[in-house]
């Protein structure tokens, strides 16, 4: 028979009749025993030909099996009988602290996620995570940096019962789970901002924890590779649902793991085959699905599905029927067995139609109390040695993450109204039965009495239990409390001056863009002497379009194998240079994986004792509409750095249209309260808000917020910072430019402007005073947003019968004429300081969508250009009769606006 063609055909054949052999082998393994056994020898051979270093595909999918079998397990290190104990405390505390939030204050909580899990974290905790005083190399400089952990964000109740048990955490915090408000409670999720002691990571929003997680492997490296941190002894463990993972930010970055080798990355998935609404993969399996998408991207992937109770009864499956069954029974079912009777089992799993006679004997060998057993709760994810030998395996893998692909059951020990069953997630107590049953399951000394009512007690050893001396004994051994986190770094020295007089003395007749100032003063700070090397530029592909390709050469591109190749523009000046201590985060095409670049750089004063100075620069629309929910994880995460939207502007983008316009991101970020937000106009404002913004967030008293600021890439002539205007510009407003040229009488009015706007408000200005006798004063309002949340702490404090005036209202206070306020945004972004002007209030603005034009065409079409500002300016006056109704048709005429 001829053979179809094969790939290989292309290449000489050294032995044609040897291939033809081995397949002639295998056609006769599949004749005489079965296609079974072929596959399986074929396994073997892969996995031989893998360990001997040979170059073959990597298999993307392995039968439904523990990969570590139990016989080459390691031996448990701890004890057991303790640990056990252990964790049916934290187990009883965390569906406690639970149950009476619930029936005492009516909150909500999660209990199913915790009871599957328990195993997951316990084992974690005796005998992985890494505290921050973990072989911490210089202990004088505030400690080592110990340990990642994502913790899943609903499983906190179990970590908060832990801290509860070694003495972290009081009775009354438990208590106070998820009520904050009165102080000292305790946050229902993961939030470093709101518990910062406890929490480094912020988790809740499903998909940003993995995504985050591998970036912070990464950018542990980066610290390595730079010469900045010693973090060869951290490691970054991500604890996540197996539901999390349809989010498509989970897996946006598994190649990039992979690829940079990040063996300091693990994640740990638990796989309790059900979400919120039901199960992941009802008629699939998730397991397998994310197994072969894990290998295909080049990770080390470890399942860990079945208990020791298995072990006897896949010993007795020698044709590899129960192996094969496990492996198609679709994951639903699967959840379905594990709530039936023996009967149901038999008859279903061991007994459907057409079930191999093999399968059928090895069934009913079982008696019920072991089918029980096997299908109700033997899984590895509830067994410590199983999850050790797989935590085992996972961190002496070397040169390539490893993910643990763990089999649980959503709401186990909970008992039969919680296990596997489809609303458990939402399920927020339980009865007082219920509490009962698992007291006595888990052997915990709570007497009947105890209970109050309906509420049940918490339930802890004692301080000097044994309990409580082995947590304590084993957290020491292994470098301190964990999760927690700490802020060891000492404040950075300011800048020198010079680089801010460059711009402050403005650019003479050159024309430059703000983007180019910003870029030029980063520069230079990049080589002051103590902080310049704390600088961290994160680009998404597009450094070329903000003109940063200077930095190329000078600071690097980061690449953790350096550079292996010639690069195509070796001779020129500003090539491509990629370096293991390259200071740029050059992502290629992803904001998200530049935010969590960013995010990690912005938190390594916390993470690592080491403040570093990331700026973030983007193309201003795929920022904040693209990856909000990253910036509000920043700011949960208390990060601190420079946010750059560049080419920013619904009208300056020349030609890009209405994907690329963006008018309205300042509005998304004044949503933020962590984002202390900018448009300057000029290139002294970008010196002044970053020289502020470094003080702030980097000098002594340095305070957890990020600056956010839009640059444009229109080339203008940058002015001199005039005197005085400091203030003004950090607090968000001042004038710039007053009238002139026009008599003491004539009408006049306010103009105020942001960005780039503020050189069409000056043309205004001109055009008013030349063409119709108007005087109107010119004031670049840097900060809308600023303003506003100025006046809105004034009328609090207002409300509390102080006497505050918000210094909008100061600032204007007396100015003349009516208030006339343009942006290159939309009107609702200077429309944020509305109620506090004094003044008739006005504004145009860049409402709706964009569209590909040149400037000028765009900003006549959305009427914010000069001459368009003159007609508002006109129309204003008219209404209030200070010019004659007819000026404003004239002025219509006269630029030609209704053309
Ligand atoms: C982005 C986002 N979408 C939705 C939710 C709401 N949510 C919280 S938990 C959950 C189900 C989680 O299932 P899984 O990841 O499998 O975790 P498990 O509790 O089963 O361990 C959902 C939908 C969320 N927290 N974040
Ligand atoms: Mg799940």
């Amino acid at each position: 028979m001829s053979q179809p063609a094969s790939q290989l055909d292309q290449i000489p054949d050294r032995d044609p009749s040897e291939t033809a052999e081995w397949r002639e082998s295998l056609d006769a393994v599949v004749r005489q025993a079965g296609p079974q056994r072929a596959a399986r020898l074929l396994q073997h051979l892969a996995e031989h030909a893998c360990r001997a270093g040979l170059d073959v595909p990597p298999q993307l999918w392995t039968p439904y099996l523990n990969t570590v079998p139990t016989a080459a397990e390691p031996a448990y290190p701890g004890d057991l009988d303790l640990e056990r104990r252990i964790t049916a405390y934290n187990r009883w505390n965390a569906a406690a602290m639970v149950s009476r939030g619930n029936q005492r204050a009516g909150l909500g909580g999660h209990i199913a996620t915790y009871a599957s899990a328990a195993w997951l974290y316990e084992t974690g905790f005796q005998h992985f995570f890494r505290g921050k005083d973990w072989g911490s190399p210089r202990p004088e400089a505030g400690g080592g940096s110990g340990d990642q952990l994502f913790v899943q964000g609903h499983a906190s109740p179990g970590v908060y019962a832990r801290a509860f048990l070694e003495g972290r955490l009081t009775e009354g915090q438990l208590d106070r789970f998820r009520q904050e408000a009165a102080g000292d409670g305790l946050p229902s999720y993961p939030h470093p901002r709101r518990l910062p002691w406890l929490w480094e990571f912020p988790t809740v929003s499903m998909g940003l924890g993995p995504l985050s997680a591998i970036y912070q492997a990464r950018f542990n490296r980066y610290l390595e590779h730079r010469g900045i941190k010693d973090t060869s002894r951290s490691r970054v463990w991500a604890f996540l649902g197996d539901g999390e993972m349809d989010e498509p930010e989970s897996t946006a970055a598994l190649a990039l793991a992979a690829r940079e080798r990040l063996d300091n990355l693990t994640f740990v998935i638990n796989c309790n085959l059900q979400r919120l609404d039901g199960p992941v993969r009802p008629n699939f399996k998730i397991v397998q699905e994310l197994e072969a998408q894990f290998r295909a991207a080049g990770w080390h992937v470890v399942k860990s599905l079945w208990g020791e109770a298995w072990d006897p009864v896949l010993a007795r499956d020698t044709e590899g029927a129960l192996t094969r069954r496990l492996g198609e029974v679709p994951d639903a079912q699967f959840q379905t067995y594990a709530t039936r009777d023996a009967a149901y089992i038999r008859e279903h799993f061991f007994g459907a139609p057409g079930a191999d006679p093999a399968l059928r004997a090895l069934g009913a060998s079982l008696d019920d109390a072991r089918l029980l057993e096997l299908f109700h709760t033997s899984r590895a994810g509830h067994e410590p040695r199983k999850v050790y030998a797989a935590y085992r395996a996972a961190v002496e893998h070397r040169g390539a993450p490893t993910v643990i692909l763990t089999q649980t059951v959503k709401g186990h020990t909970l008992g039969p109204g919680f296990a596997s069953r489809n609303a458990n997630h939402q399920m927020k107590k339980l009865t007082v039965k219920e509490f009962r049953a698992l007291r006595d399951l888990l052997e915990l000394p709570v007497p009947d009495s105890a209970f109050d009512g309906d509420l049940v007690p918490y339930a802890h050893p004692g301080p000097d239990s044994p309990e409580v001396r082995y947590v304590r004994e084993r957290r020491a051994a292994l470098g301190g409390p964990a999760p927690a986190r700490r802020v060891a770094a000492k404040p950075l020295p300011a800048p020198s001056a010079k680089p801010f007089e460059a711009l402050a003395k403005g650019s003479g007749q050159q024309e430059i863009a703000t983007t180019m100032a910003f870029v030029r003063l980063v520069k230079d700070l990049m080589r002051e002497k103590e902080t310049g090397r704390r600088w961290v530029p994160v680009v998404p592909d597009e450094a070329r379009t903000f003109g940063m390709e200077s930095l190329f050469p000078s600071a690097g591109l980061y690449s953790p194998t350096g550079q292996t190749y010639d690069p195509v523009d070796r001779d020129q000046l500003l090539y491509y240079k990629e370096a293991k201590d390259g200071q740029i985060l050059n992502e290629g095409i992803t904001e998200a994986g530049s935010l969590a670049d960013f995010t990690a750089a912005a938190t390594a004063y916390a993470t690592h004792g080491e403040p570093m100075i990331p700026f973030y620069i983007f193309y201003s629309m795929f920022g904040w509409q693209r990856t909000a929910d990253q910036f509000w994880a920043l700011a949960d995460q208390l990060g601190r750095g420079f946010v750059v939207g560049a080419t920013a502007g619904r009208t300056t983008m020349t030609g890009e249209g209405l994907q690329h316009a963006d008018g309205h991101s300042h509005l998304i970020a004044s949503t933020n309260p962590a984002a202390v937000s900018y448009d300057p106009a000029f290139a002294y404002e970008v010196g002044a808000i970053v020289r502020e913004g470094l003080r702030r967030m980097y000098g002594p008293d340095s305070e957890n917020v990020f600056y956010y600021l839009t640059v444009y890439n229109e080339p203008k002539v940058q002015p001199p910072m005039p005197q005085g205007v400091e203030e003004g510009i950090l607090k968000g407003l001042y004038r710039y430019r007053q009238a002139a040229g026009t008599p003491a009488d004539a009408p006049r009015l306010q103009l105020l402007a942001s960005g780039t706007a503020v050189h069409w408000a000056l043309e205004a200005q001109r055009l008013l005073a030349e063409d119709w006798g108007v005087a109107a004063d010119v004031w670049s309002a840097p900060s809308w947003t600023e303003l506003r949340r100025d006046a809105l702490e004034c009328d609090a404090a207002r409300l509390r019968g102080e006497d505050r005036v918000p210094y909008v209202t100061r600032a204007l206070h007396g100015a003349p004429g009516p208030v006339l306020a343009v942006s290159d945004w939309m009107r609702a972004v200077p429309d944020q300081i509305a109620p506090w002007v004094e003044q008739d209030w006005t504004s145009l603005g860049t409402d709706g969508f964009g569209l590909s034009d040149t400037r000028e065409a765009a900003r006549r079409h959305f009427g914010v250009d000069a001459p368009s500002v003159v007609r508002a300016a006109l129309a204003v006056l008219a209404r209030r009769g200070e010019v004659k109704p007819e000026t404003v048709q004239e002025a219509a005429a006269r630029y030609g606006l209704d053309a």
